[in-house]
Order: structure tokens, then sequence, then C-alpha cells
């Protein structure tokens, strides 16, 4: 095959043209504009691709793959305008653009390496941080955060921040806040409140750590589950607590005790009609033998959409920590923080985001059920660390 050019001053009378000499079922293959050399004017060329037999255009099939083929060499390529040439010239380029294509992404992941390089130095290298600098720096520690994420944080906002050096106290702790938004997850409670069908909640956290007072908050908290209509179960072997109880007389949320392991299973059937189901799992130590087995049971007989595992702030991180741990082979889906009032140390709170990786649901802020909650929100949390520094 053979490639053709003609001219006309529009595109249909240059088509046309070659129309006349070829019939009308010629491919055309390219059109552009081009200056007429002689006049300055605008004329319309176009290429197609003629059979060079008899001059007629037929339709195009792939080239067909001859054995022993010769493969055409670039020069040879550049010079010859036949209609195979020119697919084995877009081809004998391709490799030569995918070679600079891999170039380009060396070369990226290379400058990448060095800005994260960089970003390491200057996070792990000791600046000389001005006072004021300093002084957020040790009020943080004050307030739970670990030295390791107060000292990257300080120098992440020193380096982040326009002003640098010069930074006012409330300009570093606007930018702080910027830095510590990032590390907060929050659980979408709004979903879990409207459901159409039933949910079923498993509260798991070690003893005392206050599940069975959020068990109650949660049931009892306008913006959660207040309008829909609870049934709670507790588990503890000593039959629901007086608290539990006199909560039930008086918000007429359903309590139910569960006295035997085996009669779990009838107890979800016969609350089946309730929108929400919390499950109150009695306190256990997880470091008792059988503990995730013990567990691992309730989550098969209860089948939870949720597990929210319970934890108290006022605990010491390391113990925090290790307790949580346990709990997460249950795969929880998110945490609860209780003791807020009790604890001057919130920043351990930045800790366990970063540790757990779960969204948090609420805080537990004293012992009374219709008002010490706080729903997760980053005010509530930023009074916390910055108060008395501002
Ligand atoms: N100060 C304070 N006490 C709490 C909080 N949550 C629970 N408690 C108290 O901690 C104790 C244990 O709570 P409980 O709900 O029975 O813990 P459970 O064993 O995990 O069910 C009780 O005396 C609660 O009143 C809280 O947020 N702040
Ligand atoms: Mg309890």
């Amino acid at each position: 095959m053979k490639v053709k050019y003609y001219t006309g001053n529009s595109l249909a009378e240059a088509i046309t043209k070659a129309k006349q000499e070829h019939g009308s079922d010629i491919i055309l293959l390219d059109s552009r504009e081009i200056k007429n050399t002689l006049d300055g004017s605008k004329i319309v060329q176009v290429s197609i691709s003629v059979d060079e037999d008899n001059g007629k255009v037929k339709a195009w099939n792939p080239p067909a793959v001859k054995k022993n083929q010769k493969a055409l060499k670039p020069s040879e390529v550049e010079t010859k305008e036949d209609f195979n040439s020119v697919i084995s010239n877009i081809l004998s380029r391709k490799p030569k653009t995918l070679e600079q294509e891999k170039k380009i992404l060396e070369e990226l992941a290379e400058l990448k390496e060095q800005i994260n390089k960089l970003q390491q130095s200057a996070v792990n290298d000791p600046l000389p941080l001005p006072p004021v600098y300093e002084q957020i720096l040790s009020a943080l520690q004050e307030k739970g955060f670990n030295k390791k994420m107060a000292e990257s944080l300080i120098k992440r906002v020193y380096q982040l921040t326009p002003k640098g050096p010069k930074a006012s106290k409330g300009e570093i702790i606007f930018a702080l806040k910027k830095e510590l938004r990032e590390k907060m997850r929050f659980f979408d409670i709004s979903a879990l409140k409207a459901a159409d069908r039933q949910k079923v909640i498993m509260m798991v956290g070690p003893t005392g750590a206050g599940k069975t007072t959020m068990t109650m908050k949660l049931a009892a908290h306008p913006q959660i589950f207040a309008q829909r209509e609870v049934a709670i179960i507790s588990t503890d072997p000593y039959g629901p607590s007086e608290a539990l109880k006199a909560f039930s007389r008086m918000s007429g949320v359903t309590v139910i005790e569960k006295k035997r392991h085996d009669e779990l299973g009838a107890l979800m059937r016969q609350l089946k009609d309730y929108d929400v189901v919390i499950v109150d799992v009695a306190g256990n130590s997880p470091f008792a033998p059988q503990f995730v087995k013990k567990m691992e049971e309730y989550v098969k007989i209860v089948k939870p959409h949720e597990i929210f595992v319970v934890a108290s702030l006022n605990m010491d991180l390391e113990d925090l920590l290790e307790a949580a741990s346990l709990y997460m082979l249950l795969k929880p889906t998110g945490v609860i923080l209780t003791k807020i009032d009790e604890s001057r140390r919130i920043g351990k709170f930045f800790t366990l985001m970063e540790e757990l990786e779960l969204p948090v649901v609420a805080f537990g802020d004293g012992k009374r059920i219709f008002i010490d909650i706080a729903l997760p929100e980053e005010g509530y949390i930023f009074e916390k660390v910055f108060e008395g520094l501002a």
C-alpha cells in the first residue's frame, strides 16, 4: 500500500479530489492545514492509503506476519512512505519512549528518596529551638505526649510554619492543631444510629474500664441511641449492677441478664426486634488463660456488627497498649476512651490513635450517665491539649 496526498481549499474539496482518482472507499489517514507558499493562503492536505497494484483503495487489514520477514532498519523506515512502514516506524520508536519513561520514573524515585532522607534528618537532627517552641514542647510532654511524638511534632511545625523561628505562640499552636488533626480518626456513629436493620454492638475491655457505664451512656445519648429501641445484655457473672438496673427503670431501656453461656444465642433471637442490642461483655483480665478463645466464642454467637474496645485513659500508657493490643485480636471496629476526667495526660490519646489505628467512638468524661460523655470532636480534644497554654 501507498500513502498519497491531496490538497484543496477545504477538507471536503481535498477528499473529493482523492475520491475522483481512487473511488469512494478511500481510507483517510490524516488531514492537516498547510500554508500555500505561493500566496500565503491556507489549504488543507489529506493523506490517504492507496492500493499499489491498481491505484484503487481497499479496506485496510492488519499486515500479515510473514515468516523470516526482515525487520526494517530505522533509516529505511524514515524514507519509505509505505503504510506498513509507518506502523513499523511507530513500533520502532515505542521502546525508545518507554526507555525515556523508565528513566524519568527512576529519577523521580531517586528524588523521592532524597526528600525522605532530608525529612528524616530534619526530624532526627537536634535543632536549637527558639524559647517559645521549647516552652510548647515541654507543655506537650506534660500533657502526656511521649517525647518522640512531641519532638517530631514541634520540629515539623518549626520547619513548616512560614514564620519559622519568629512564629508567635498562637501561630505555633495553629500549626500544631493542623498536625494533630491528621492523627485523629473518628467513628461515624450517625450511620449506626440511623440504620434500618438491627445493629449489634459488643463492648469489650479490661475490668473496670467503664464498659457498663459507657453502654448506658450510648443508650441514653440523644445523638446516639436515645431515639432507638435499645436492649442491653449484661453478661456479668454477678448479674446486672445496681447502676444498670436503676438506669433501666429510669430510661425504659431493656436490660437482660445472661445467666448461662449457652442461653446467649436464644437471648439474641428473643431480642431480634430491637433496633440496637448492646452486649456488655463482663470484664476479664486479658492476660487470663483462654482469654481470646472465650472472647471469640462471644463473637461467634453474638455476631456483632461493631466491636468497641473500652479503655480508660487514667491507666499507664504501657498497660493501656498492652491490654488493648490483646483485644485487637478480635478485630474491633472502634475504641472508646473513658475516665478522661481522671487523667491530665490527654497526649496518650494520640499515641493510642497511632498504635491502634482505630477510630474513636466516644469519650467518657465522668461518672454521670446522662451528662459525662463527649462525642469525638477535635474541639473537645484541642481544649484538653491546649488548656492553659494559649
Ligand atoms: N471518673 C470516671 N469514672 C468512670 C468513667 N466511666 C466509668 N467510671 C467509673 O468506673 C467504675 C467502673 O465502671 P464500669 O462501667 O462498671 O466498668 P466495667 O467493669 O468496664 O463495666 C465505676 O465506678 C464507674 O462509675 C468515667 O468516664 N470517668
Ligand atoms: Mg461492667
